[in-house]
């Protein structure tokens, strides 16, 4: 008996309870917005943890799963990763950034202050492996890495939205300021920061839409 498989634990649904499960899918999943004014209410970890091991599952080149969560409660180092992020961020809107660029960001009001990012109650710093180091210390090989923390990060995401927990996906760039900070080994390359609270009171967000079905996808 070959033990390198093992039986599939799949559950066959009825149709009409796979339509109602999609629609109550799409209504939740819709609701969910990036949301930049975040409460300093903690959150409890054990639904972090929940969300963490639910993006442990997410596909990915190989198995090698070449990711990486730093979860960051810790008040000072939240606040030496807002001083680093801004600075980037400062340079980016003053010099960086090309007028196009600027002028897309535009209707999202985003700038270079993230206070968020040190009063928001947890910050995940999720890195890509972009190769591997065995017991002897030398390099093993991982496969398509971005694609697999992209999937990793977007279960994530929709976990903690669906645990009720609201998400900003923070991009700095560049962000190798993190490895330092969070004291991470060089074959981890920054990949997001996703800064997890409750949002403010009465939070605003921009009043943007999503294109329709038949601009995203083609049926042939
Ligand atoms: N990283 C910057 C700029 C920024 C870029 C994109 I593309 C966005 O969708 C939003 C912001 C910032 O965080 O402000």
């Amino acid at each position: 008996m070959n033990d390198n498989f093992i039986p599939l634990e799949f559950t066959l649904l009825s149709e009409p309870e796979m339509f109602e499960r999609s629609t109550e899918f799409y209504n939740s999943i819709k609701k969910r917005r990036t949301v930049r004014d975040f409460s300093n209410r903690e959150i409890p970890l054990e639904i972090v943890k929940n969300a963490l091991r639910s993006a442990g599952t997410a596909p990915n080149g190989a198995n090698m799963q070449p990711w990486h969560f730093v979860v960051v409660t810790n008040k000072d180092i939240k606040h030496k990763i807002r001083i680093a992020a801004e600075e980037e961020e400062r340079e980016f809107y003053n010099i960086k950034a090309p007028q196009e660029w600027l002028d897309d960001l535009s209707p999202l009001g985003t700038d270079a202050s993230k206070p968020f990012l040190e009063y928001a109650p947890v910050l995940i710093a999720v890195f890509e492996k972009k190769y591997g180091i065995n017991e002897l210390g030398e390099k093993k090989k991982y496969y398509y890495t971005k694609e697999s923390v992209g999937i990793a990060c977007g279960i994530l995401i929709t976990a903690l939205h669906q645990s009720g927990l609201a998400t900003l996906t923070h991009t700095p760039s560049p962000m190798n300021f993190l490895n330092e900070v969070l004291n991470r080994p060089a074959n981890e390359k920054p990949y997001l920061l996703l800064v997890v609270g409750y949002p403010k009171e009465n939070t605003m967000v921009p009043n943007i839409s999503k294109k329709s079905l038949t601009e995203i996808a083609d049926f042939i």
